[in-house]
Formats: structure tokens, C-alpha cells, sequence
């Protein structure tokens, strides 16, 4: 039998419970230990999931028992997290938005590339199953070559109960939600150059914007629209879907409510519905997002183990990102920002 690959997690806050369930099906790995600054935290969940370790610090790192961390802290950690598992070369998955800044993310790719450490982040979107089967729909050639699309996520979840520290987040809706939907972006029509952007703070008492119009101009010359908004009251509240439509030559994708593609082909019209897998543990309304995560990570653990590539490798996720910082640039400058400039990792300090 292949030997378990033996992980830490590093943060035990709200996301994290989601982390550890999907640990427990992925196959090949298993946590051993978890961390936590808040050693209550750490304790709280190495109880509940059965875990024989829990520990105050990262520097626990160092042990040598870690075949990888996976990093579930919030984005102005991430840097330091890192530099710690690629000092120990400990392969890393690090959750979304990579950092703070470009400028901190091109540091983060250039040293791990350097010391040849594999880091991930973990872009559980592309890996929801309505997404992996529109992929297979576009790869088969159904629609034809892309033209346009549109991505869409509107509503007015309190996602300030949970995830408190989004109320004082100077780059919020695009840095939490956006770069979801500009991954998703890439991972359909592929890179993305030009972009322009507007954005709008709806919500009195926030630090940064709560909804976003983001055009993007792809290098295949398809055109596509990603808009979010958490100001948006509905009934039934769509969270957490993903709506719109993806338009090519031959064809049209609807993305509906209720998990429903409307694919549009040869004059005709048939209706899929592709229903997040119930595993359990998952809840309404975040199964879809929950029922994501286990393939995350086990896509993580099957390209670690096979020395493949990760679909979003710290060098890829830098092109997303890249998307989302030239979307604040747009915002700031009334400008369209060419985001291919900010891809180039020669830049880093
Ligand atoms: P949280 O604040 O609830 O939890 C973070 C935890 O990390 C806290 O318990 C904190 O004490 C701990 N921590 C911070 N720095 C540490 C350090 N240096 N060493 C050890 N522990 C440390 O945050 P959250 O809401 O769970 O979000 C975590 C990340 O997950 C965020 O980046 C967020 O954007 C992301 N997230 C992703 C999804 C998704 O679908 N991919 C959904 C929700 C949140
Ligand atoms: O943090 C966000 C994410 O990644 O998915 C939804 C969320 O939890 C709230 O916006």
C-alpha cells in the first residue's frame, strides 16, 4: 500500500472545519497535527476530528514529521506561513487570495520556485462539479470556439457573521469572491489581458467595495463580464451559485438557479442539472463550496504524488491574481490595465 502522506493544517477558524472533513476523504493523506496561534482553537478541532497533535506555532514546522501544510490563515499571513514550510521544504496549499498584494505574491512564487518547493493554492471553485462538467461540455467542442461569457454572483448573504474581518477589508468583494470568479475566467476561456473595472461600496459601515463590474478581454479575443455583488437582495438567495452564461460560436451555456446548465447547440436545447454531491457533512446553503473542497485537495495530494503539475500552482495563481490587482488599478484610474505586466515574477524583491 502506498505510504499516507502525513499534513499539518495551520489555522483552525471558520473555513478550516470544511478543510478538515474533506482531509478525512481524501485519499493517500491524513492529517496528523494542527495549528493554531490561538491554542484553544487548535485543541477545539484536534478534538473534534480525532487528531493526535495540535500545537500554538508554526515553527513546529521544522519537525521534519510533515510531508505537507496546509494553510487555512487569512491573506496577509500567507507570506510569512510560507517562507516557514518552504525553509523546511514542505510542500504547501495555501487558501485563496494569495496575499495582500502582487507585489507580496511575485515574492512568494520567486522563493518557492526557487528552492524548488511545490506551493498550491487552494481555488476550490473550478473544482465544483457544475464547473468541471461545463469544462468537459467546451472541451468536447459542443458550442464551438468561445466568444463571450458571463459570470455571475449576486446576493446579500451576511458572510459578516462568519468571516468578520471582510468589514474592515480595504480590497474585499474582488480579493474574496472576484478572484473565485476571475480563476473561473481563466479556467474556461483561458488568460485574460486587457481589463477595466468599476466598483461601488453599497453597504454603509464597510472598509472596501461590496460589489464589482469587471470586463475582461481573453487572448483567444473572447470577451467576458464578471460581476459581484453581496448587495444584491434576493428571493430565493442564490448563494452560493454561480450564474451566466458562456457563449461560442456554435452554441450557448446557460448557467441557472438550482444547478442548472441550459447547453444550446445544432438548433436545439437540452437542461443538466449537476447537483453538488451531499457528503454528510456538507450543509445548505454552502454544500456546492463544501462539496468542492475534497476535490481540492485530492487533486492536490494525486500531483504531489505524481510530481504533475497543480491546475493552480502558485506561478498560475499569480495570472489570476494579476487579474484582480489590474481590476483595482482599472477602479482607481478609469483606465483599462493590461494585467499580463504584472505576471512577471523578474519583478520581485
Ligand atoms: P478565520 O479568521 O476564521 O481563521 C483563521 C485562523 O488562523 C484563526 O483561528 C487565527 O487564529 C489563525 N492564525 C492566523 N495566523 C496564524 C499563524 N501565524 N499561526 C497559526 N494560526 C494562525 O479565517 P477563515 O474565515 O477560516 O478564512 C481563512 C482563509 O480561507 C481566508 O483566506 C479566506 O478567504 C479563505 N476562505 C476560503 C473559502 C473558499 O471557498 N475557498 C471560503 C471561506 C474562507
Ligand atoms: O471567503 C469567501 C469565499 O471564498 O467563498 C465565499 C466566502 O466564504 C464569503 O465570501
Amino acid at each position: 500500500m502506498t505510504e499516507i502522506l502525513k499534513g499539518l493544517l495551520i489555522g483552525c477558524g471558520f473555513f478550516a472545519r470544511n478543510q478538515l472533513h474533506a482531509w478525512t476523504e481524501t485519499e493517500g493523506a491524513a492529517i496528523v497535527a494542527v495549528c493554531d496561534r490561538d491554542a484553544q482553537r487548535a485543541r477545539r478541532y484536534a478534538d473534534e476530528f480525532a487528531i493526535p497533535a495540535w500545537h500554538d506555532t508554526a515553527e513546529v514546522l521544522s519537525s521534519g514529521a510533515f510531508d505537507f501544510v496546509d494553510i487555512c490563515t487569512t491573506m496577509e499571513t500567507h507570506e510569512e506561513l510560507v517562507a516557514l514550510a518552504v525553509r523546511h521544504r514542505v510542500p504547501v496549499i495555501v487558501q485563496k487570495p494569495f496575499a495582500p498584494d502582487i507585489e507580496t505574491c511575485r515574492r512568494i512564487v520567486t522563493h518557492a520556485a526557487t528552492a524548488g518547493v511545490p506551493v498550491m493554492v487552494h481555488e476550490n471553485f473550478r473544482f465544483q462539479k457544475i464547473f468541471r462538467r461545463i469544462s468537459e461540455i467546451l472541451d468536447s467542442g459542443e458550442i464551438g470556439e468561445l466568444t463571450f461569457g458571463r459570470l455571475s454572483w449576486r446576493n446579500a448573504i451576511d458572510v459578516y457573521s462568519n468571516q468578520p474581518y471582510l468589514l474592515k477589508t480595504r480590497r474585499f468583494m474582488i480579493m474574496d469572491v472576484g478572484i473565485h470568479m476571475l480563476d473561473l475566467a481563466r479556467f474556461l476561456f483561458g488568460n485574460a489581458g486587457g481589463v477595466s473595472c468599476f466598483t461601488q461600496s453599497v453597504k454603509p459601515g464597510l472598509a472596501g467595495e461590496d460589489a464589482a463590474t469587471i470586463l475582461l478581454r481573453h487572448e483567444n479575443q473572447a470577451t467576458s463580464i464578471i460581476d459581484v455583488s453581496y448587495a444584491s437582495h434576493r428571493f430565493p438567495n442564490p448563494f452560493p451559485q454561480t450564474l451566466g452564461e458562456i457563449e461560442g460560436r456554435q452554441g450557448t451555456i446557460q448557467i441557472l438557479e438550482d444547478e442548472v446548465l441550459v447547453v444550446h447547440s445544432r438548433g436545439e436545447q437540452r437542461r443538466e442539472r449537476i447537483e453538488a454531491d451531499d457528503r454528510g457533512w456538507t450543509a445548505a446553503p454552502w454544500t456546492q463550496i463544501q462539496d468542492s473542497v475534497p476535490r481540492t485537495q485530492q487533486h492536490f495530494i494525486d500531483a504531489l504524488r505524481s510530481g504533475s503539475d497543480f491546475e493552480t500552482s502558485a506561478e498560475d495563481s499569480l495570472k489570476t491574481y494579476a487579474l484582480a490587482e489590474a481590476a483595482y488599478r482599472s477602479a482607481e484610474t478609469g483606465r483599462v490595465i493590461e494585467a499580463r505586466t504584472l505576471w512577471d515574477t523578474s519583478h520581485a524583491a
